[in-house]
């Protein structure tokens, strides 16, 4: 049996689910907030990592690579190789370029902390020509990277929504309102496991607010 391990507010930790749920494997949950972390399992204290019987594996990605290759079953990845290079490589873009350089923002957007007008300035820049390049790639057709849901589409259903919020709040315009991503969340969401994984999202993000207040 898998256990991933982490907490339902955090996206990295909802990609991994959500591929879990869709691929209908097996699994647990265990709670553990920053802080309080495996370090033998996650070396960085991030999350998610995932309790295996061969061992422990943190980093998302990684996650949701060994999960398609160990339960082949309901898969999540073309079986074309070149196909399922350009997967990873929408899967690539939208944790590397997009996720990644918006969540410089979070700490205002989300956290009441503040980011200074430099790496606003910086961070606006490098989204502005990361979403153009990530235009070129996606398809939304009606999936991410095509006409079948793939682990592109588990990143894309948790990762565009807080890149989308984050430049609202943050610049008063979402970088991502040229794309059709309002039409590409809203059919994602439409399936059940979506569902779980926000419902279960907004429950732990409440508990954690709780615990931030003490
Ligand atoms: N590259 C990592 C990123 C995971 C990540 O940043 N998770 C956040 C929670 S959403 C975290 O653990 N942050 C704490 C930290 O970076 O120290 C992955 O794909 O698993």
């Amino acid at each position: 049996m898998l256990t991933l391990c982490g907490f339902a507010a955090s996206n990295y930790y909802n990609k991994v689910k959500l591929a879990l749920l869709e691929k209908g494997v097996p699994f647990e949950e265990e709670l553990a907030w920053l802080g309080q972390t495996d370090k033998a399992a996650s070396p960085l204290g991030k999350v998610p990592y995932l309790k295996t019987e061969a061992g422990t594996l943190s980093e998302s990605t990684v996650l949701l690579e060994y999960i398609e290759d160990a339960y082949p079953a309901h898969p999540l990845m073309p079986a074309d190789a070149f196909q399922k290079a350009k997967v990873r490589e929408i899967l690539r873009y939208l944790e590397l370029h997009l996720e990644l350089v918006a969540r410089n923002l979070y700490g205002e957007a989300f956290f009441g902390g503040k980011v200074s007008d430099a790496a606003k300035e910086k961070t606006g820049a490098q989204l502005t020509k990361n979403v153009a390049a990530f235009a070129q790639l996606a398809k939304f057709s009606p999936f991410i990277a095509g006409d079948t849901f793939t682990l592109a589409d588990c990143a894309a259903a948790v990762h565009l929504p807080l890149v989308s919020s984050a430049t609202k709040i943050i610049y008063g315009r979402d970088y991502l309102a040229d794309l059709p991503v309002g039409n590409y969340l809203k059919l994602v969401g439409e399936r059940a496991t979506v569902q779980k994984v926000h419902a279960e999202r907004k429950a732990n993000a409440a508990l954690m607010l709780q615990r931030a207040k003490g």
